[in-house]
Parts: C-alpha cells; sequence; structure tokens
C-alpha cells in the first residue's frame, strides 16, 4: 500500500478549531502534524491595562473552563502584589470550590456530549420501547430526521447492545442537568456562569452564608450522585467493551502536573514531572520555556520563561502549521490533564488517588503502564470527578460563615507573578509583569498548548502527535480511531491559542514532511 495522508479539517466534537493531518501508509499511522487554526490572542488585549482585569478578562479565553484562568490569574496577581499569604481562608477554599464545580460539569460534558458518541450508537434510542420521557424525546427527535449532533460521524465500530446503548444515551441527556447542577454550583459564589464576577487578587469578593453553604452541598451532592450511579460505571462498560484501547494512543510518556486543589496540607493532586520508568521529580516553573519553530508567531514571541514570551503572531511564517506554541519542559513535551495528574500523584503516594487507581486496576484487569492510552485518559478523568465531588463535600463544610474572603489591596508599581493551577485539562499558568502600575507582559501556557502543540525546536512532535503516530488504522476513509485517540485528550483550542481575525479562522495548509 502506497503512503498518503488522512486529513481531518476541523475535528468536530472538541471545543475550538483543530486541524490534523495523519500520514499512512501499509494500514498504520506514521507521522502525524496537530494544528490550531485561529489565532486570538488575548494576552495582547491585557497590555497596558490595570492588573486587576486580569481574572475578569482571562476568563473569556474559553467558557468551558474560564475558572481556571480566573485562579490562575488571582494567583499571579496575588503573588505579584506580595499578598499570596493574606489570602483568607474562605477565600482560598472558594476559589477551589468554583474550579472543582467547573471541573465537575466539564468531565461530565467531555465525556457524555462529546467523547462517549465515539464509543455509544445513538441512533438504537430509534429501537426505544418504554415509557421514558428523555428517551421518548430522543426517539423522536431521531424520527424526525434530526440527527445533528449525533451524526455526521465516522461509523462501524459501535461494540455496546441496544439496551447499553439506550442507557447511555439516557445518561446523555441526564448529564445536561448534571452540569446544569455545576454551572448553579459555580454561580452561588460567583454569581454567574460562565464568566463569574467575584474570584480576584486577595480571594473572593462575596460572602458566605449559611444558606449557601446549605445548597452548595446539596448541589455537589446531587452531581456526585451522577458521577457514580452513570458515569463510572460507564466508563467501566466502554473499558471492557474497548478494552483494545488500553493498547491504543500511548502519549509522550512525560506528565507534568501543578497539582493543588485543596488547603494547603490537604490538597487532592500532587505537583511534578513524572517520565514513565523514573522517579517523579520536583517542579521548577523556571524550567518551562515556549518554542515557536513550528508556530505562526514571530521568534521574540518565545523566550526562556513566559515571564518574557510574547504573542507577535506572523502568519506567513514558513515551516510553520499551528496558532499553538509548543511548551516545553526541560526543552521537553509533556502530557497534562487527568492521566498526568494521576500518574504524579500516584507516583507520589497521594492517598485518595492511589486508592482510586488501584481499584480501577483490579476492577478492569489494566496494568499500570495501559493507562498511558486512550483508555486510561477516560477512566483517570471519570476517577477524578468521583474524587473532586468527594472532597468538595469538606471544602464546603470547612467554610466559616461571616468570616472574611477577601483582603484590602493596593495595587503596586510594578511587581512579578506566576499563578499555577491545574485545570480540567491539565496544568495552566499566567505569568503577570507589572510595570508602572499596568500589565507590562501577560502570558498564559494553558493545557491544550501543551497537549496539541507542534513539533518543537529540536523537530519533537506534541503529546497529541506522538500519541497518533504508529497506530493502525482499519479504514482510511473512516479513521474513527484517530479521533478517539484526538478526543481523549479533551483538547480545548480556544483555550490553547487564546484575536480573533476578522473573518474567522484561516484554512491552512499543513507543510507535509
Ligand atoms: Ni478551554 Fe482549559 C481547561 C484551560 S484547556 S478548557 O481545562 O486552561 O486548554
Ligand atoms: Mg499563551
Amino acid at each position: 500500500m502506497s503512503k498518503s495522508t488522512i486529513t481531518i479539517d476541523p475535528v468536530t466534537r472538541i471545543e475550538g478549531h483543530l486541524a490534523v493531518q495523519v500520514e499512512h501508509e501499509g494500514g498504520a499511522t506514521t507521522q502525524a502534524r496537530c494544528s490550531g487554526t485561529m489565532f486570538r490572542g488575548l494576552e495582547v488585549i491585557l497590555g497596558g491595562r490595570d492588573p486587576r482585569d486580569a481574572p475578569i478578562l482571562t476568563q473569556r479565553i474559553c467558557g468551558v473552563c474560564p475558572q481556571a484562568h480566573a485562579s490562575a490569574s488571582a494567583m499571579a496577581l496575588d503573588q505579584a502584589f506580595g499578598i499570596a499569604d493574606r489570602v483568607p481562608p474562605n477565600g482560598a477554599l472558594l476559589r477551589d470550590i468554583m474550579l472543582g464545580a467547573n471541573y465537575l460539569q466539564s468531565h461530565i460534558l467531555h465525556f457524555y456530549h462529546l467523547a462517549a458518541l465515539d464509543y455509544v450508537d445513538v441512533t438504537a434510542a430509534a429501537q426505544y420501547g418504554g415509557s421514558d420521557s428523555d428517551l421518548l424525546a430522543i426517539k423522536d427527535f431521531l424520527a424526525r430526521g434530526h440527527l445533528e449532533p449525533f451524526v455526521p460521524r465516522y461509523e462501524g465500530d459501535y461494540r455496546l447492545s441496544v439496551p447499553e446503548n439506550i442507557e447511555a444515551v439516557k445518561h446523555y441527556v441526564e448529564a445536561l442537568e448534571a452540569r446544569r447542577i455545576g454551572h448553579e454550583l459555580l454561580a452561588l459564589f460567583g454569581g454567574k456562569m460562565p464568566h463569574q464576577c467575584t474570584v480576584n487578587a486577595g480571594g473572593v469578593g462575596t460572602q458566605v452564608t449559611a444558606d449557601r453553604v446549605v445548597s452548595a452541598l446539596s448541589y455537589v451532592g446531587r452531581i456526585g450522585e451522577f458521577v457514580r450511579r452513570c458515569y463510572i460505571p460507564d466508563v467501566l462498560l466502554v473499558a471492557e467493551r474497548y478494552a483494545d484501547y488500553a493498547e491504543i494512543g500511548a502519549g509522550c510518556g512525560r506528565f507534568l502536573s501543578y497539582g493543588g486543589l485543596g488547603p494547603p496540607g490537604a490538597a487532592l493532586f500532587a505537583g511534578g514531572v513524572l517520565e514513565a520508568g523514573a522517579e517523579v521529580e520536583d517542579l521548577d516553573p523556571d524550567r518551562i520555556s515556549e518554542h515557536v519553530n513550528s508556530s505562526y508567531y514571530a521568534p521574540e514571541s518565545a523566550a526562556a520563561s513566559p515571564y518574557e514570551s510574547g504573542t507577535v503572531p506572523e502568519p506567513e511564517k514558513e515551516g510553520a502549521y499551528s496558532w499553538l506554541k509548543s511548551p516545553r519542559y526541560d526543552g521537553k513535551p509533556c502530557e497534562v490533564g487527568p492521566l498526568a495528574r494521576a500518574m504524579v500523584s500516584y507516583a507520589r503516594g497521594c492517598e485518595k488517588v492511589k486508592g482510586a487507581v488501584d481499584a480501577l486496576l483490579s476492577r478492569t484487569g489494566l496494568e499500570p503502564a495501559q493507562l498511558n492510552s486512550t483508555l486510561g485518559r477516560h477512566a483517570a478523568r471519570a476517577l477524578e470527578a468521583d474524587l473532586i465531588a468527594q472532597a468538595m463535600v469538606e471544602w464546603i463544610c470547612a467554610l466559616k460563615p461571616g468570616e472574611p474572603c477577601n483582603i484590602e489591596l493596593e495595587v503596586p508599581k510594578s511587581g512579578q507573578g506566576a499563578g499555577l493551577v491545574d485545570a480540567p485539562r491539565g496544568s495552566l499558568g499566567h505569568w503577570i509583569t507589572i510595570e508602572d502600575g499596568k500589565i507590562r507582559n501577560y502570558q498564559a501556557v494553558v493545557p491544550t498548548t501543551w497537549n496539541g502543540s507542534p513539533r518543537d525546536s529540536q523537530g519533537v512532535p506534541g503529546p497529541i502527535e506522538q500519541a497518533l503516530e504508529n497506530e493502525k488504522i482499519n479504514d482510511p476513509e473512516n479513521p474513527y480511531e484517530i479521533v478517539r485517540i484526538i478526543r481523549s485528550f479533551d483538547p480545548c483550542l480556544a483555550c490553547a491559542v487564546h484575536v480573533v481575525g476578522r473573518k474567522g479562522g484561516l484554512r491552512i495548509e499543513m507543510p507535509v514532511a
């Protein structure tokens, strides 16, 4: 068989605009290229503004995970203002409770409304014979020929029985409600979601009251119940029927996590960098840099530190094929996200994560090494949703009604700060430099920028690119394996390329090696 190329542009059922080109030969993939196809440049908008605008504006990077940007931005300001140790416990807890609510709705969104449709045949609902109103609504929807958003899709590898597919479609509808509850929980303390209005430097501008605490416990209890009743069992069912996906889609094998979530000393996740077969290393943010060799940015957009890296677009740049930069740790690509958090936290002996991962391994019969796979990413995300729902009960109970949630502060003339948090899709850093009381430079290095990055200064592909290489392709006209691998990373391109061109996205040609 001769060498040819599969181009998927856009990749659907992810957030934002991603194109991939995968070369294949003899039924297996060889090289892959991932391209973020839109320039956004939120960092450019921040230059010259009052630093306190940053948590408000950076949330607009994304409507899926705005809370992660609010937390990262507020933490960068806390450090730059020299007040990081004065944020009141209520403020720190509220930031994590709001971020936790964002995680829960985001993970449920990803599995049910985006990725599960790769494994669940929604059209089975046409055969439903019962009286459940949700399923009858979907059946009616299908009967009227309204198949979007379920089709078009890559066909042909659905392995659940008709009753199992129908049950999963019921959960698809319930998942919409679970996500609504997640948004309401966040809005209890943030005023609204997406893009709440209370998180800023020094804490959170709201009040803890007994009635809000009680409401928050009720909301999180309902989402946790959905996770345990539906999400975990559905992921285990997919793991059983699609067991071969524990061998498909291994990434670069190097995992990075900033850790965090929860009070100091009792954080749910550990930070570190872990390379397969090696000891976990402490994370040193000074070893993070951004490369732009394959990105549509001028060379000054890369720097040894994100404090100095800029955002200067160069859309005609020779050899470039993506609007994503290439973040690297010690010059090497790293996978970030739920799987990376699980790997690093496990290696550090974090009790709760270890318990959950060990239970998963014994239940599924998977070997630890098989977690670095398409299935491993879905499983890690589901376990994490359960752990977060449980931990949030503790965080909510630790709130002290009537006590302060933020402090008075003054904007310094100059300062620098980094806010490093783990977002639903992985490690998120915001770096700010303040001069004359205004933002001189702002740089966000975002989870999907890590995972979806193009080739770096050494020509090394990014984690998703690596996951797509050397995989079997059953039918190049119907490359379901490729989209399953990509979606397991839960890419978000809005985050990853944080100025939308006046005429929208550029359609680009990727240079084929
Ligand atoms: Ni737009 Fe985000 C998360 C962040 S991912 S969803 O999670 O930060 O690149
Ligand atoms: Mg950036």
